[in-house]
This record gives structure tokens, sequence and C-alpha cells, in this order.
């Protein structure tokens, strides 16, 4: 017998469903609802962190590397909270250099976060306090644990947009400047045709 919703007077239970106002389309990483943030960065933004800096310098600096559209349903910093967001990082290089995200550590090390791809074909690129660095494949399919002291960073070595979802804590926070600084201890350009993780002289 099917669970009634009604009570006794044919009203609705106060336990009755209630439309999400958020909804995902997992494939195309839309978002719908309110309230959606979006934060777009194009290769204006993404000075010095390639290597071939003149190069990217020399190409249309409106041009998009990603986006990020998230659902922050508490305020920045909230204890305990969680974000749900994905990135859409486009195909591309700077010199041999793949399209990558900025990359960053959670400002607070004790923060975790996934990643799932669902479309396109990437490498992620973690880096542990004491720089060891290393990439792991990601492609429709593939869930990514990150250790809250882990650098992350990823690079789309494929033709097409690599769509990823993510989760992370409300309270993680973002340090940009260690790896605006001092990079990561590997980057992915390509030789001979082919995506390689170079250590970072
Ligand atoms: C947030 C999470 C992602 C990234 C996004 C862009 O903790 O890791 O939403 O913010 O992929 O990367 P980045 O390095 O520019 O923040
Ligand atoms: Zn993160």
């Amino acid at each position: 017998m099917k669970p009634s919703l009604q009570n006794a007077e044919g009203g609705l239970q106060a336990s009755s469903p209630k439309i999400a106002k958020v909804t995902i389309e997992w494939f195309s990483g839309k978002m719908n609802g309110l309230p959606i943030q979006e934060s777009v960065k194009k290769l204006s933004d993404l000075h010095q962190i390639f290597l071939d800096e003149a190069a990217r310098a020399s190409m249309d600096q409106d041009q998009e590397v990603y986006r990020v559209r998230w659902w922050a349903p508490v305020p920045p910093g909230d204890e305990g909270g969680l974000f749900w967001g994905v990135t859409t990082l486009n195909p591309g290089k700077v010199g041999d250099e793949y399209f990558m995200t900025h990359g960053h550590s959670h400002a607070n090390r004790t923060r975790a976060e996934y990643y799932t791809p669902v479309s396109g074909n990437g490498l992620l690129i973690r880096m542990d306090e004491r720089r060891v660095t290393w990439a792991e494949e990601m492609m429709p399919g593939t869930l990514h644990y990150l250790r809250g002291e882990h650098a992350h960073r990823v690079v789309n070595i494929g033709d097409e947009p690599l769509i990823f979802w993510a989760c992370w804590g409300s309270d993680a926070g973002y340090d940009y400047g260690t790896i605006r600084e001092h990079g990561f201890g590997a980057r992915v350009m390509e030789r001979d045709g082919l995506p390689a993780v170079i250590p970072n002289e």
C-alpha cells in the first residue's frame, strides 16, 4: 500500500514532499534556481600561472578558460556547511601547456572536498604540504576525494569542455597566494602530441 500524503482532514501532512528550489542537470552542469553564484576566469585573470607568460599575453585576453557555478546555501565561513558547484573548463593550450584552473589549497587545511567529472577528459593535479605532486585521471565516473591539506588544480587534456561537480565545506576558504607564488611541483605539457606531467623546476 502506498503511504498516504494526506492527513485525516484531507490536508497535506507536514512531512509531505516540497519542490526543491535548486535543481541540477547532471551531464551539462547546468544549475537551476536561485541563488546560484558564478565566477568566470579568462586568460586575463591567469597571468603568471602558465609557464609561457609571453604566449598567454599574446592571446585574446577575453578568452574564457573556465567558469564555476555554485550554490552557497549558507554564508562562506559558516562552520559545518557545504557548498555544491560545477566547473566547466574549456579545451585549449597556452603554448604547450593545457588549459587549467588557477589551483588552490583550502585556507582551512582540515576541510576536504569531492570532485566528480561528468564530461570530458582531464588530470587532477594534487600536491601535499611537502610539495610532492601527482596526477589522477579525470573522466566521467571517476570520483576524487581531496584531503584538506592537498592543493588541487584541474587540467583539460581533451578536445571538449571538462565538466566536473564538486562539494566542499563552506568554511574551507581559499588560499590562492601560495600557488600564485610557488606553483605546483609539476605541469601538464603536450609532448609528441600527448599530455605529459613534467616536474616544475
Ligand atoms: C572549490 C573547488 C572548485 C574550484 C574551481 C576553480 O573548493 O575546488 O569549485 O574553485 O574548480 O578552481 P580555482 O583553483 O580557480 O578555485
Ligand atoms: Zn577546492
